[in-house]
């Protein structure tokens, strides 16, 4: 198993200060309001040359579909609200993103009835499954801003994941292909002792034994 699972089961929960009661309906069990933006990945922040960046639409599909940035950008673009929530214990409430909604993006593909699930593939070698019907939903997007500003690098330029009702490791960085799937397979957590569906509000963290110990791990990272 992948360390990262292990030392957050063992480490300590940190408390939670100054929320106004009226939110805390909104903060899943476990988790702790931060106003920064913690900044979490595997390897280095990938570096793009926009004009040869492309998205992949692959998997279970009548066609496989390639989509450029410039096409991407021309799709209509959604703006959500969202609350986000990290399995390493932070949760940002009102985060404001705008992309293309992920339904909007299915319009342009012909997908087989017999996909269920999707696997997210991103740079550096990550990927991250999640059941189709998830991704549907009105507030997932592809976005390609945050805060009315596009993507920083670390954050995921140009284009990122976001699914705000599952842990935050779901809402992949650096997107590069959607393979939608007949069977689920666990992308890079969920092979790594992280839980395959994620739901924050049933503290799903990991798979295995249920272990729901808070952690302070994120506060030791970069944010901004
Ligand atoms: N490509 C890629 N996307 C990723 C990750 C990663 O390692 N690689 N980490 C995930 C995890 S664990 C988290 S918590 C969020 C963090 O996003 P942020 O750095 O914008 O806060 O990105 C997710 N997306
Ligand atoms: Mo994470």
């Amino acid at each position: 198993m992948h360390g990262k699972a292990d030392r957050l089961k063992a480490a300590k929960a940190p408390q939670q200060v100054g929320i106004a009661p009226e939110l805390l309906h909104r903060l899943p069990p476990g988790q702790t309001v931060t106003e920064k933006f913690p900044i979490l990945h595997e390897g280095g922040v990938p570096a793009y040359d926009p004009a040869l960046w492309d998205l992949r639409v692959f998997g279970e599909v009548e066609e496989e579909r390639t989509f450029t940035l410039d096409e991407l950008k021309s799709m209509p673009q959604t703006n959500t609200v969202s609350d986000i929530h990290c399995v390493t214990r932070w949760s940002k409430f009102d985060t404001a993103w705008e992309g293309v909604k992920f339904s909007d993006l299915l319009q342009q593909i012909k997908v087989k009835p017999e996909a269920k699930y999707v696997m997210i593939h991103a740079d550096q070698d990550y990927e991250t499954n999640l059941p189709l019907d998830d991704v549907l939903r009105d507030d997932v997007l592809l976005a390609f801003l945050y805060d009315g500003k596009p993507l920083t690098p670390k954050h995921g330029w140009p284009l990122r994941l976001v699914v705000p009702h599952l842990y935050f490791w779901k809402s992949a960085k650096w997107i590069r292909g959607i393979e939608f799937m007949s069977e689920d397979r666990p992308g890079f957590w969920e092979r790594n002792g992280f839980h395959n569906y994620a739901d924050p509000f049933r503290e799903q963290r990991f798979s295995g034994e249920a272990l729901p110990i808070p952690e302070d791990e994120w506060t030791r990272k970069e944010f901004d």
